[in-house]
């Protein structure tokens, strides 16, 4: 499903867009099956490992995974799911032809137990040459203010890269308080299950706790023009970065855009998933009760 005008003009002017309807009914069934799945294996563990990410609360009788880490790597779903058309079509009108993968996650977001995301922009974690990059995210359920949906602050994909530091460490995560940032005027991302939402790069994001009695997965790809190169990362192995490419061709020219002011997510005092470098942050933005909009 290509983007009309005026979705490409709302992601533009506001940083995030909402398309529902692009998973089938099958398909959404099919990734609850295979989320149960793992949900189902996580019940032996009783610490994360390098695919599941647990929820302090988990146990064996209760079993809670608050995301798994890399699901393009561990089944062919989530693999085969950012090689479709109905993924690729819609990112291809934001981010142009050529396409690369970052990386994927599954944040669970369990009944009664998921934890809070707090605020932050992606570009933190991995500045590029230009920001020409995105998130994807897929609802396996509805998604609403009661069971932790994504929330936003449109037009702050405009703005520079904020702080994401705490006492000269970087803690992934903005103070908004300390930064006088007013939550209040976040967007919910309401949407159905077998919806996307896209969001840019320097989006101000964050989620509450989900306290409702219903779980909230959702399945997020970090994606970039592929001509946007990190900076202060290593590539690696090239062959490797280039399997990467979803679409189109990989590149050995970067384009280095003008851009707001970006930061670099160093030092690090403790790495791993948002959730555990977060775990630094002194004061969470969603202690407390599920914020009202
Ligand atoms: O799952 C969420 O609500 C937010 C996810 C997110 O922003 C992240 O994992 O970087």
């Amino acid at each position: 499903m290509r983007l009309t005008t005026s979705q490409r003009d709302t992601y533009r002017e506001t940083g995030f867009l909402i398309v529902e309807g692009v998973l089938s009914a099958a398909q959404v069934a099919e990734g609850r099956q295979v989320i149960e799945g793992f949900v189902e294996r996580s019940r032996g563990l009783t610490e994360s490992d390098a695919i599941f990410d647990l929820e302090p609360a988990h146990s064996a009788e209760r079993p809670a995974i608050r995301r798994l880490k890399a699901p393009h790597r561990i089944h062919p779903f989530f693999a085969d799911l950012i090689r479709s058309d109905a993924i690729l079509d819609p990112l291809e009108d934001v981010l142009g032809p050529d396409i690369r993968m970052l990386g994927s996650k599954l944040n669970l977001k369990s009944a009664g137990v998921g934890s809070p995301v707090e605020w932050h922009q992606d570009l933190a974690f991995h500045p590029h040459s230009n920001d020409d990059l995105c998130a994807i995210g897929i609802a396996f359920d509805d998604c609403s203010l009661q069971n932790g949906c994504l929330l936003v602050m449109p037009g702050s994909h405009r703005g520079p890269v904020l702080d994401h530091h705490q006492d000269g460490v970087f803690v992934g995560a903005v103070d908004v308080r300390a930064q006088g940032i007013d939550i209040a005027a976040a967007t919910p991302v309401e949407m159905p299950a077998g919806s996307i939402e896209i969001h840019h790069v320097r989006m101000l994001h964050g989620s509450a706790p989900n306290r409702s009695p219903n779980p909230r997965r959702l399945l997020l790809f970090d994606m970039a023009a592929a001509d946007a190169f990190p900076f202060a990362v290593s590539i690696g192995d090239w062959d490797a970065f280039n399997a990467g490419i979803v679409r189109g061709q990989p590149t050995l020219t970067p384009r280095i855009t003008e851009q707001p002011p970006v930061r670099l997510p160093f030092p690090t005092r403790k790495t791993g998933t948002i959730y555990e470098v977060q775990s630094q942050l002194r004061e969470s933005a969603f202690a407390g009760a599920t914020p009202k909009m």
